[in-house]
């Protein structure tokens, strides 16, 4: 039997890369998307893959429970991965209440509308490492207690815990994936490691003379996207649902991984690199180093990529994209 997969958040880059995972292993793959004028924009990344005619796409949105009651019952899901969500740290500050309402009780939305229609659907739920925050011990385990530091990280620490609740309260098959910080190609521009491949190759073709960020000394544990969906996978393969931390076990400040994305083109990052006070945050989570050790040894599941291939991969990427942006441009000269 062909098992029915869907995804909310498809158009993101965790949708995309999962979607094209699941396709791969023969699952009919459904995407919930919310309404959008630009949604030749929105499926960038699922045509990036080239799977955008495989993925059947549904309206809904997080914050219309009868919306996603009515694609549950028309999927029929044999697993649900709820990957929507207000995503970028520095907006929750500007929409706290919009970041709540989708984040966090988007969550319960998405849990209620499986337990009334398909309650023996697998529910997989992306949390994050930023629920760590002000961190309580120097490598975050499942174990770790959670300070969040945004609206943010508060709103998905709620829906971690909705998770957990709907599992222990319906016995739900419900799992919680506490993603550290994954990138790739497909990453959004806002997000810094994008923000710096695209800077860089911008440098590099001479459509930009400067690189602007915020604080460089902060330090992330950085995966690749491609390599953590498997996980989320793994989780909803086990006969009894769990929460993992999914981490490559490597921090690294930004000011490295920007240094490791200019040595890529060959060029000194201290020429173009310049401090933004304006890119500072209200509060910061100055480190995250998570301690995969569960996930590797119940699923099997670790890190392949390291962060100088992902970088140099992102600025090769971003390189090719620009370059052919700027053919495309100089032919309709
Ligand atoms: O790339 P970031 O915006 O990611 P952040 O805030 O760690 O959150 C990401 O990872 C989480 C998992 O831990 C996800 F839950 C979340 O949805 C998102 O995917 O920022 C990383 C660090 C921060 O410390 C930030 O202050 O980079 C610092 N930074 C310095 N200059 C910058 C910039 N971040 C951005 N976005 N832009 C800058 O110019």
């Amino acid at each position: 039997m062909t098992k029915r997969a869907l995804i909310t958040g498809v158009t993101g880059q965790d949708g995309a890369y999962l979607a094209q995972f699941l396709l791969k292993k023969g699952y009919e793959v459904h995407g919930a998307v919310r309404r959008s004028s630009h949604f030749g924009v929105a499926d960038h990344r699922l045509r990036w893959l080239g799977i955008q005619r495989d993925v059947k796409i549904h309206d809904a949105n997080l914050s219309d429970l009868s919306s996603l009651i009515r694609v549950v019952t028309e999927v029929q899901p044999d697993e649900v991965y709820n990957l929507a969500a207000q995503s970028f740290v520095a907006t929750s500050w500007r929409q706290p209440i919009l970041t709540a309402n989708i984040t966090a009780v988007g969550v319960t939305n998405v849990l209620e509308a499986i337990r009334l229609i398909k309650p023996d659907a697998r529910f997989y739920q992306a949390s994050s490492s930023e629920m760590y925050g002000l961190i309580q011990q120097e490598r975050q385990s499942e174990s770790t207690p959670f300070y969040p530091r945004s609206p943010y990280a508060v709103a998905k620490l709620y829906g971690h815990w909705i998770t957990v609740n709907y599992r222990e309260s319906f016995g739900m098959h419900a799992s919680s994936g506490i993603l550290f910080n994954h990138e790739s190609p497909l990453r959004g521009i806002e997000f810094v490691t994008r923000k710096v491949t695209d800077g860089v190759a911008r440098i590099k073709l001479g459509l930009a003379k400067e690189l602007r960020l915020g604080n460089i000394d902060a330090k992330r544990d950085w995966g690749h996207a491609r390599d953590y969906v498997q996980a989320m996978w793994m989780m909803l393969q086990q006969d009894v649902p769990d929460d993992y931390v999914v981490a490559t076990g490597i921090t690294t400040t930004v000011r490295d991984m920007c240094r490791i994305a200019f040595e890529r083109v060959g060029m000194d990052m201290d020429k173009y690199l310049i401090i933004d006070p304006d890119l500072f945050r209200p509060s910061e989570v100055d480190v995250l180093l998570g301690e995969p050790a569960k996930a590797q040894k119940v699923l099997g599941w670790k890190a392949e990529t390291s962060l100088v291939d992902m970088i140099n991969e992102m600025v090769d990427a971003d390189i090719a994209r620009l370059a052919a942006l700027q053919v495309v441009a100089e032919a309709t000269m």
